[in-house]
């Protein structure tokens, strides 16, 4: 970090920044570990209670045979993963599932479907969804591909919450992992769900065979975007075997708490959410990643066709920590 950029942010401590350059981003992925943890747990204090955590639960509403190339994803219908596609879920089978995520504890149920963009039918069938999981009292999130901003807008008229969509990775690495869709489709996405007035769930996965350098120009993306997104999920990659990254070399997990609590650094009033990967991860590796200011997680037995800890050994953990579930 420049000493200019060092002196500023220690005069304004949790200043919200949507200027970060990769340089400085970088600079803090390089800090000695306990100076970037306790910065990060610093800033984390300043604007949240650092023992509550946001609860989310995934529900794949139509699951495979997705059209795009994304290397990492089961779901791509090119992939031999044995995912089967299938159709849309019914609106009482979706309504089921999110009567039980609430019993679990969940505040917010995310809903997503393997396409590259709706079609106007499948929105409408989505509206419905997000109606009815609204009336249970429970915060919607959808993530459906690329959207239109009238789509955009028809979403946010049902009273759509979040929309997740993720840039996944730095702009140049992108194209080792995406063919099918620009980064620039994604930030078009982006704008229009920005534009409609709905929140804004994005973040990417590590563990991808992407560089140091690419961590940092993923956050400084996300951090410099005019308004940072509202949520974070930052995703260890989830090897599923049949799909081009299955066999990539793991990522050290304290690289994965650095790009946890850079992400907080650099955007501190966002939700981080510690996201895929918790299967794999021990509970030290975990617990570092709440002290680095990840505050969220997908909470429940399945993200959307992995497995995620169940919920017993969840709450158990939760519990060990002394933390608490974020109210809505
Ligand atoms: N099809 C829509 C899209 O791509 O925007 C929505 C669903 S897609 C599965 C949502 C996100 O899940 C992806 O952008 C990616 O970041 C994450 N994801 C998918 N497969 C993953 C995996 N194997 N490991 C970690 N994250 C994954
Ligand atoms: C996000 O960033 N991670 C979630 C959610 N947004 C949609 C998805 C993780 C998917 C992991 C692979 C799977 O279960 O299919
Ligand atoms: Fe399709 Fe989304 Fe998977 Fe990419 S991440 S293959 S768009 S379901």
């Amino acid at each position: 970090m420049s000493i200019e950029a060092a002196q500023h942010s220690h005069a304004n401590p949790g200043l919200i920044r949507n200027d970060w350059i990769r340089a400085e981003v970088g600079a803090l992925f390089a800090l000695p570990f306990p100076d970037l943890m306790f910065e990060a747990a610093r800033i984390h204090r300043m604007h949240f209670d650092p023992n509550e955590v946001q609860i989310s639960t995934l529900l794949s509403i139509k699951t495979g045979g997705c059209p795009e190339d994304c290397a990492y994803c089961p779901q791509a219908a090119r992939y031999d993963t044995g995912v089967d596609a299938g159709k849309l879920m019914s609106l009482d089978a979706v309504l089921a599932e999110a009567r039980a995520a609430k019993a679990g504890g969940a505040s917010r149920f995310c809903m997503g479907a393997a396409w590259r963009s709706p079609k106007d039918r499948d929105v409408e069938n989505v509206c419905a969804m997000v109606e009815g999981v609204r009336a249970l009292g429970l915060e919607t999130c959808a993530t459906l591909g690329m959207l239109s901003p009238a789509q955009a807008k028809r979403l946010k008229g049902s009273g759509l919450d979040y929309y997740n969509h993720n840039l996944d990775t730095s702009p140049e690495f992108y194209g080792e992992i995406i063919t099918t869709r620009t980064y620039r489709d994604r930030l078009n996405t982006l704008d229009a769900v920005r534009d409609a007035g709905i929140n804004v769930c994005c973040g990417g996965i590590v563990g991808m065979g992407e560089g140091a350098e690419d961590r940092a120009g993923m956050i400084a993306t996300l951090a410099s975007l005019p308004v940072h997104p509202e949520s974070v999920p930052i995703n260890m990659l989830v090897q599923v075997e049949g799909t081009p990254l299955a066999g990539e070399s793991k990522l050290d997990p304290l690289e994965f708490v650095r790009t946890i609590a850079v992400a907080r650094i650099c955007m501190p009033k966002s939700v981080v959410r510690l996201s895929a990967g918790r299967e794999d991860m021990s509970e030290e590796t975990q617990a570092l990643c709440f002290l680095a200011g990840a505050n969220s997680i997908f909470y429940g037995p399945k993200l959307l066709t992995t497995p995620n800890p169940g919920r017993d050994r969840d709450m158990a953990l939760l519990d060990k920590l002394g933390l608490r579930p974020m109210e809505r």
